[in-house]
């Protein structure tokens, strides 16, 4: 079987999520091509060394750059912080890599564009980890949606709620803390977690035509990690949006970082003329769904439990009723990517993809800073 020697960069959270993946995707799917963890980069070598052991990666090295000039090297997977998404991409995909990248893909849509040019020239298969499309609940959904079985949708509506960085001491910059750093991250919530709803939304219900924004910075300065200097922050810490679909369905979306008491508060709910869908992540394996054209006396809100057979994915895992969780969704997306690279091809969501909902994003941030609806770019579609 041919071997596809990977190549990743970063061993932090979404390190340590694709690492996991590549590992288990040989193992519960039927994969045209063998999955190696060849190389792991990461800027401290005895911290990369002992990754590499831990995870089983052949090597370790400091720079991405050994990695992309390799001809031991077929994948780069880019699982570091966001300002160094691009640079790596673009290399990679001109030295004839396939590349895969963590989202949001760029920190703005300036940047990804350079990214999709790059992937597209060089004909080199992509893909973007927007990893919650694969929950086989979600996906259900898209299945539900595509058979029309909701009808015209009406509403969108979806939160992504957390409170991890309420505390004035949090300092910004640094590992694990980049993401409030926006010459780092590219924005705060907006890019980071709206970005996910943002992906889904598009996904299952078409792009979005025009959005109307709110934004705010709660802590105004923190200090910084890498320089011990309190410095302004540039993030936004809660941003909430309006938007219209193409579809000429109406939307909320939600997303902050200063829910107190949510951790991943990532819910939707869709209402269609015949249908309802609902999904929350806390209880991710469940799929709540309404249809009108039930039975009177039954009608109502229907749970069900996403763990048979016939359901998105879940015949590659156990028996019917045990449920399967996060890191699987990151399983299913490297799985998919491996057997569309096998045959020449990208996986969804591809580069461009991940450039459309960049869109959304920067017209969300411009939105908020100029108080009013804003377009959003119009483009060739993926
Ligand atoms: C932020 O806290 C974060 O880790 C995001 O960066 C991830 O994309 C999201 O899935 C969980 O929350």
């Amino acid at each position: 079987m041919k071997k596809v020697n990977i190549g990743t960069v970063g061993y932090g959270f979404m390190g340590r999520t694709h690492s996991n993946a590549f590992r288990q995707a040989a193992r519960f799917f039927d994969l045209p091509c063998e999955p190696v963890l060849k190389t792991i980069c990461a800027r401290n070598a005895d911290r990369a060394n002992a990754f590499a052991a831990k995870w089983g990666y052949q090597s370790a090295v400091t720079d991405w750059r050994e990695m992309v000039d390799s001809k031991d090297i077929d994948l780069i997977d880019i699982a570091s912080p966001n300002d160094t998404h691009a640079g790596i991409a673009i290399a990679a995909a001109k030295a004839g890599k396939m590349v895969m990248c963590e989202k949001p893909l760029g920190r703005n849509a300036r940047e990804s564009e350079g990214m999709v040019a790059a992937v597209e020239t060089a004909g080199v298969p992509n893909m973007v980890w927007y990893n919650y499309r694969r929950v086989p609940a979600v996906t259900l959904a898209k299945h539900l949606i595509d058979d029309g079985r909701l009808g015209k949708i009406f509403h969108y509506r979806a939160k992504f709620l957390q409170d991890w960085t309420i505390s004035s001491d949090l300092p910004q910059g640094g590992e694990g803390l980049w993401r409030l750093d926006v010459n780092v991250a590219g924005s705060g919530v907006t890019g980071d977690l709206l970005a996910h709803t943002i992906d889904t939304a598009m996904w299952l219900n078409g792009p979005i035509k025009e959005v109307s924004a709110a934004t705010e910075t709660f802590i105004k300065s923190r200090k910084h990690s890498l320089t011990g200097k309190v410095e302004p922050v540039g993030i936004d810490d809660a941003s909430m949006f309006l938007a219209r679909f193409r579809n000429g369905s109406l939307a909320t979306f939600e997303a902050t970082r200063y829910a107190r008491g949510h951790k991943a508060l990532y819910t939707f709910e869709i209402n269609g003329e015949h249908a309802s869908i609902a999904w929350d992540l806390h209880d991710l394996h469940r799929l709540e769904y309404f249809d009108h054209r039930d039975e009177g006396q039954l009608r109502g809100w229907r749970k069900l439990h996403i763990t048979d057979r016939e359901h998105p994915y879940m015949d590659k895992w156990w028996v019917p009723g045990l449920q399967i969780g996060y890191e699987h969704t990151f399983v299913h997306q490297a799985a998919d990517f491996l057997i569309a690279a096998a045959a020449g091809k990208s996986a969804s969501p591809t580069f461009r993809e991940g450039l459309l909902t960049d869109d959304v994003t920067d017209a969300v941030l411009e939105s908020a800073a100029k108080r009013s609806w804003v377009p959003v770019k119009k483009r060739e579609e993926a």
